[in-house]
């Protein structure tokens, strides 16, 4: 190689101050095309961005390389959602290169502060479920795992929240439109994807059956790679995103017939499969655009995989050897068709081996068992979009139908609950089903949910195949909810146990012993004092709002929804605003509520909430009366960034959700790690955070799942007389009812007052109240002990070591994937 070409490949690779800071000059001028002196600071990011990335390729070439020559197994994690946020910091920190690159940019006389923030947060999904997949790329990385993550480049992700008087307002967000300089475009990866035709069914070679999809429209997915940087630098994984461009054929067509604008109008539709991230969290709303979605990027996955094995292999028989993929939810579970499809009418497979592989390969994770969110798309316009596929799944019901036990047992009842087809009202198929019996595992994301699972709408699955049900209690990355999250508490925490914490969170328990040292709580409430400092000054720019450092941050940071009872906070903030003006002389401990969160954009109820809220903020924050004692702030646009912000300065954590409701949560563990006190029920994730941290550790109120059941299943409660038989409540209810919050519009919030009486209260808000308003005294007379409070906070964090997303990673690894580590080869010379 030419010498000079050599030291510069040296030098792209090398982690120091100068080499760095030489690289980040020759980016800012050869590939942003900019003067220092005429640089804003979006190109600076750039800049620095394409540097790191760099110092990323080559290791990233060898990982890939050392996959490929070992024919490891790979995972491959299919979702639609990726919640990725900035990756600029997590990036550095994973490298090791942070201060390295603080310095360089120092010497350029630029603030690292300045630049970080210049990089928008890719917001590829709605909430936990596409956060939970963005933890798992980076502990599959950090475990040296091959695990691949593949899903949509949206070209909008989630909305941008704002507020017009109170009122949330969705605009466009746009985190592609200066271009990313994290992803690779591979246009030469380029799979077709199919829509619509007809089957035709023909005779194949030996004279059997054998169908072909015809007369479809076509698609194609265009790959875009992002490297996934592993904590120390050593594996970097592959997340690859497909982008919908239109087929030149289709085009062509019309061109010649001279439909100029037809063509144009055809290219647009077909590209609009990858324009937009549906903005609905844990409720679907059945839109044809959506299916599309899902099977788009499912087949092209898919091919791609088969095109990987293939490399290696002449026969399927080894793919479940070598390929698990993962289904995240039943967004891609239109895949075990697809497969099906794939093995038999592409690649001549019987059915019954195909079937074998398919169910070898495939898991499933459920996120929800909220009815509304469990997809079931009608088979009418499955038949119209994918008529191969709508065989494909008649054929695996009537296989399995004919077989199961409840047939032999001639129990109808229970044969409807898991034929594929709904067939109640017009006809629908069930995507859960299907996921189901085309894997081989199928697991919930906490304990509690995953024996819910077993009881409710798996329980006719689960006594036909009693060993498919497996729980995996969910994860957060340490890496970026505490290391980068929060680096004034890692810093202290290294100080004292070392940094092993970082790729081995179960190393944190060595804190609760610091829990009893004076010092270190002193410490650690420092740490916690800089964080709330720095979130106040976050909501005073957001907000205008002052708060007070020394009042409780309570916070409340999740999607709105009714289950997550965003209301039941409120309506105690209206009773505790009550309580402060009562009795003006009582030294209160001031409190600031936090609240941030989305709104899905045809959610009123949730947009309602949402007024609500900021409407009593407006009251509150403005009465002189409770010398500001209490605070009430609704910060626009929550996602990872903001995360970011405010987790670490929580001091409690608001886990309020209706028992049974919550599959898990992720917020909880990440506020928790950060040494945030719980106040919760025993519901998703909380039931195993009390276990972990001690109940004395955990503010636990309200109604058990169980109690939940059973109040419904006897017809429910009369919330009338609950609210009756508690002033404080009577008097929010009313303050809300006779317009005290809403002096322009006093019936504006009818509707909430009408959902918890003769509605009948379905989350139980009232019911709970009572309950509730006692575990947030309880909060508040113990944070008059600052000592006791440090305390506690601290164990909360020590106790944080078994909700490591490496941890769920690698039981999924294990019990599921049969995937093991494998250590890259780096040979220093690349791969060009
Ligand atoms: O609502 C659930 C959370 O409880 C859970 O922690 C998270 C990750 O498992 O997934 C959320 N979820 C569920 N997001 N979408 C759905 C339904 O599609």
């Amino acid at each position: 190689m030419d010498a000079r070409y050599k030291s510069r490949d040296i030098e792209r690779r090398s982690l120091d101050v100068d080499s760095l800071k030489r690289s980040f000059l020759e980016w800012l001028v050869y590939s942003v095309g900019k003067d220092a002196r005429a640089a804003t600071r979006r190109d600076w990011f750039h800049t620095v961005a394409l540097a790191v990335r760099d110092r990323v390729v080559d290791r990233w070439m060898d990982t890939t390389r050392s996959y490929y020559h070992e024919d490891a197994k790979r995972v491959y994690y299919l979702s639609l959602e990726f919640l990725i946020g900035r990756l600029l910091t997590n990036s550095l920190s994973n490298l090791g290169i942070m201060d390295e690159c603080r310095q360089a940019l120092d010497r350029l006389g630029l603030s690292m502060d300045d630049v970080v923030d210049s990089e928008p947060d890719a917001a590829l999904g709605n909430g936990g479920l596409g956060r939970l997949a963005a933890c798992f790329l980076d502990s599959m990385a950090s475990q040296g795992l091959p695990g691949y993550g593949y899903g949509i480049r949206y070209e909008f992700g989630l909305f941008e929240q704002r507020f017009e008087n109170g009122w949330q307002v969705e605009h466009p967000e746009q985190w592609l439109q200066f271009g990313n300089p994290w992803e690779f475009a591979r246009p030469e990866v380029l799979y077709p994807v199919q829509f619509y035709g007809r089957v035709e069914e023909f005779r194949d070679s030996v004279g059997e059956r054998a169908y072909r999809w015809v007369d479809s429209e076509r698609v194609l997915a265009m790959a875009y790679d992002t490297p996934v940087v592993g904590y120390g630098g050593d594996t970097i994984n592959t997340l690859r995103l497909w982008s919908a461009r239109a087929t030149s054929d289709f085009n062509f067509g019309h061109f010649n017939e001279g439909a100029y604008m037809k063509a144009v109008e055809q290219k647009i539709l077909s590209e609009n499969l990858s324009r937009v991230l549906y903005p609905n969290d844990a409720t679907e709303i059945g839109k044809e655009l959506r299916f599309k979605q899902e099977y788009f990027f499912t087949s092209a996955s898919l091919q791609d995989i088969l095109r990987r094995y293939l490399q290696h292999h002449t026969s399927f028989d080894n793919l479940p050897n070598k390929a698990a993929i993962q289904l995240n939810d039943t967004h891609p579970a239109i895949g075990i068709a697809e497969l099906m499809r794939l093995l038999i009418d592409q690649h001549g497979l019987r059915w019954e081996k195909a079937w074998e592989i398919t169910q070898a390969t495939f898991a499933y994770t459920n996120h929800t068992l909220l009815p509304e969110a469990l997809e079931a798309w009608p088979v009418r316009m499955v038949e119209r979009i994918l008529p191969r596929h709508m065989q494909i799944i008649y054929e695996i019901n009537a296989k399995f139908l004919t077989r199961s036990k409840a047939k032999a047992a001639g129990d109808n009842a229970r044969l409807s609950h898991l034929s594929l087809i709904d067939e109640r009202g017009d006809r629908r198929v069930r995507m859960g089903n299907l996921a189901f019996l085309g894997s081989h595992k199928v697991n919930g994301v906490s304990a509690l949910h995953t024996e819910l699972m077993k009881e409710t709408v798996f329980a006719d699955f689960h006594a036909e195949f009693p060993d498919r049900i497996t729980n995996k209690t969910n994860g957060i990355t340490p890496r970026r909810w505490l290391k980068q999250a929060n680096p004034a508490l890692s810093e202290l925490i290294s100080s004292r146990i070392g940094e092993g914490w970082i790729s081995d969170l179960g190393q944190i328990a060595a804190l609760k012993e610091k829990a009893d040292d004076v010092v270190f709580r002193e410490e650690f409430r420092r740490a916690k004092r800089k964080n709330k400092k720095r979130l106040a000054a976050y909501i005073a720019r957001q907000t205008g709002e002052e708060v007070q450092i020394d009042s409780i941050f309570d916070v409340q940071v999740k999607r709105m929804h009714e289950y997550k009872r965003q209301l039941l906070n409120v309506l105690h903030t209206v009773a505790l605003y009550n309580e402060m003006r009562d009795n003006p002389t009582v030294s209160w401990v001031p409190v600031t509520k936090i609240f941030a969160g989305k709104a899905a954009p045809s959610y009123h109820m949730a947009k309602l909430i949402i007024k609500l809220i900021n409407d009593v903020a407006k009251v509150v924050n403005h009465d002189p009366s409770v010398h500001d004692n209490l605070k009430v702030v609704y910060l626009p646009n929550y996602n990872v960034t903001a995360a970011e912000i405010i987790i670490p300065a929580a001091d409690i954590s608001e886990q309020i959700s209706t028992a049974g409701m919550e599959a898990s949560g992720t917020g909880n563990m990440k506020l928790a790690l950060n040494g945030a006190l719980t106040i919760g029920t025993l519901d998703g994730a909380n039931v195993e955070i009390r276990e972990q941290v001690g109940a004395d550790n955990i503010f636990i109120f309200g109604l058990t799942a169980e109690e939940v059941n059973d109040l419904r299943a006897n017809g429910g409660f009369n919330p009338r007389e609950v609210i009756a038989s508690n002033p404080a409540l009577k008097r929010a209810l009313d303050m809300i009812a006779t317009g005290a919050f809403s002096p322009d519009d006093r019936n504006r919030y009818q509707p909430i007052l009408q959902a918890l009486t003769d509605g009948g209260d379905h989350f139980l808000v009232t019911a709970d109240f009572a309950d509730y308003c006692r575990a947030q005294d309880a909060a508040m007379q113990l944070y008059r002990d600052s000592e006791e409070w440090t305390r506690k906070a601290i164990i909360n964090t020590a106790s944080m070591g078994w909700f490591s997303s490496d941890r769920t990673v690698n039981e999924y690894a294990t019990e599921i994937w049969d995937v093991h580590p494998v250590k890259p080869t780096h040979d220093g010379e690349g791969f060009r």
